[in-house]
């Protein structure tokens, strides 16, 4: 059941346009990039009936989610998020990874290297200023991941890896500010926020694991690590919060199947009729 706030908000929701770099995009255009940037968008005309986003919270940990995630045709998963010796509480199969510019670029992920960024779709982001042209973002990048891309394209010829339109950040950023009712920092929302942005278009519904918190809230940052932080799951340098109350007000799962099971399931915009 969608009611009529739900609605409206995902008509808004859908006006924003997920781009990606292009071949024809200045000043890729006009550099090496243009015979490695993909021809063709981040899933082109492809549908998936059911969808599923695993965001990486410590909250997964003991959840046995690790059938129903994998039940679903497409799933999502963030950064260097592993599955092996997790199966059980988040599932094994990966159709896409969104990766931010520290994991393509810090030599701790192995990005060149590490069987997590293979054959499986990839698309990643790294922050440009509010008014940058891609030309500047070039220039100055946060953390420079075009050189690796470059050499994960060349390596990894099969791999469809796209890069995101740093102003796609911005788009997502104001329709966030403009859905909520405090002033939020300028900064990018989480990958999270960006995967649901990029599977809406696509999908018949997207199921979100572990993005609300669950009754099995921890401290623990993330399900594959030790890392105490609360604010992985509530935010200090993404607008957390903001997102989180955003996608929870589009959800339409039962409070059992959001807060006992642990996610929440939004409407595809195929599914929505502005
Ligand atoms: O932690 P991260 O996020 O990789 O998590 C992926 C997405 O899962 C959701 N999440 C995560 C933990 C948690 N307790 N609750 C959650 O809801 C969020 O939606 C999050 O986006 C990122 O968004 O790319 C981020 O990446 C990390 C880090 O760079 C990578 O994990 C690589 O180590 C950032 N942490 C730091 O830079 C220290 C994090 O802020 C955002």
């Amino acid at each position: 059941f969608m009611n009529k706030n739900t609605e409206e908000v995902l008509c808004r929701f859908k006006d924003i346009q997920i781009k990606t770099i292009k071949r024809t995009d200045y000043p890729f255009s006009k550099n090496v990039f243009k015979d490695y940037l993909p021809k063709k968008d981040l899933f082109e005309n492809k549908h998936f009936d059911t969808c599923a986003i695993v965001a990486s919270a410590g909250s997964l940990k003991n959840s046995h989610l690790g059938n129903l995630i994998d039940s679903h045709n497409l799933v999502l998963r963030f950064n260097h998020a592993p599955t092996e010796g997790y199966e059980s509480d988040v599932g094994e199969k990966t159709t896409f990874r969104i990766l931010n510019s520290q994991v393509v670029t810090k030599p701790e992920f192995k990005f060149l290297n590490s069987e997590l960024y293979r054959n499986i779709t990839l698309l990643a982001w790294d922050p440009s200023n509010f008014t940058a042209s891609l030309e500047d973002w070039y220039q100055q990048p946060e953390f420079n991941l075009f050189p690796n891309y470059l050499e994960h394209r060349k390596k990894y010829r099969r791999t469809k890896f796209f890069l995101l339109n740093p102003k796609t950040l911005w788009d997502l950023w104001i329709f966030l500010q403009k859905n909520s009712p405090n002033q939020l920092r300028r900064n990018p929302p989480s990958s999270g926020f960006l995967g649901l942005a990029v599977l809406l278009p696509h999908c018949d519904y997207v199921d979100m694991f572990e993005y609300i918190p669950s009754v099995r809230v921890t401290r623990k940052c993330h399900y594959y690590d030790v890392e105490d932080n609360p604010a992985c799951t509530f935010g200090v340098w993404h607008p957390l919060a903001a997102e989180k109350l955003l996608a929870y007000s589009l959800n339409v799962a039962s409070d059992k199947t959001v807060f006992q099971t642990g996610y929440i399931r939004i409407p595809g915009f195929k599914n929505v009729h502005c």
